[in-house]
């Protein structure tokens, strides 16, 4: 289950506070062959520097599951999520290609025309599913209308998603998920259910395609490790339970 989203989106954080919150829940642990990845990224986050933008290449990370809870009810389930953490400049380069290639008439599935952006295509084959991180405050100094900035922000990456989700999703015929997840939450401070009702009008003709072909689309907001007011939630984030919860419930069906 891949995670994309274009640069500077909060992939990476993303990844780490989910790495965090298993471990500190006892809901899970780190596959040891990602353990290298996360030390270099944990540093970052206790250091409280910003973490690198990802550079090309795609790094694999795996956690096995085996409990969630949330609103009280434990879940014991036991699945490994395979993701994989991309470059957002890689991803958006890769899927503005395509998109063009598409649209002067070459087939999706002849699109070999880099090594980044066969690199990425190989990565949202055979999915069972995907995480998208979507960056919805880039616009919110420069409008006094929140709704007006989350638009222009949807609007920005509209192309790269929107491309992965049909790429990815849009063959299937199978109930898969597709998570949006509305990252640096303590920002926009929106929550999921607002947030659905905006994006399933703002992307609905795309939406509604994968939808008929059974994709289940679920929409989340998150704050990640290290950006939480409340020194509790700093390591664990916020939203996350809910996330995992729900993702479990998916993925184990
Ligand atoms: N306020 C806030 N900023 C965040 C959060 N997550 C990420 N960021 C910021 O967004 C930047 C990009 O995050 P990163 O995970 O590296 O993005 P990526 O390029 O998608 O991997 C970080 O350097 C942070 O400044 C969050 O939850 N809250
Ligand atoms: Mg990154």
């Amino acid at each position: 289950m891949p995670i994309v989203g274009v640069a500077n989106a909060g992939k990476t954080y993303f990844i780490t506070t989910m790495v965090y919150f298993v471990s500190i829940m006892g809901w899970g642990t780190l596959d040891e062959s990602c353990t290298h990845y996360f030390e270099e990224l944990l540093g970052y986050v206790l250091r409280g520097e910003p973490i690198p933008p990802t550079k090309s290449g795609i790094k694999r990370v795996i956690l096995h599951v085996d409990r969630v809870v949330y609103g009280g009810v434990e879940k014991r389930v036991k699945f490994t999520l395979s993701t994989a953490d991309i470059s957002g400049a890689q991803f958006e380069t890769a899927m503005i290609a395509l998109n063009e290639q598409i649209s002067s008439g070459g087939l999706e599935r002849e699109s070999t025309s880099s090594r980044d952006l066969e690199e990425v295509l190989r990565l949202l084959r055979r999915v069972h599913g995907l995480i998208a991180i979507v960056d919805i405050t880039r616009h919110l100094s420069d409008t006094s209308s929140k709704k007006k900035a989350v638009l222009k922000a949807l609007g920005q990456q509209a192309v790269p998603l929107l491309r992965a989700f049909q790429y990815a999703l849009g063959h299937s015929r199978s109930r898969k998920p597709l998570f949006l997840v509305f990252t640096k939450k303590d920002i926009h401070g929106m929550e999921g259910e607002e947030l659905e009702g905006l994006v399933r009008y703002a992307y609905a003709p795309i939406l509604a395609i994968l939808k008929k072909k059974g994709v289940i689309i679920r929409c989340y907001a998150v704050t990640s490790v290290g950006w939480s007011r409340d020194d509790l939630s700093f390591f664990k984030g916020e939203g996350f339970d809910k996330l995992l919860y729900d993702l479990a419930v998916e993925l184990t069906r």
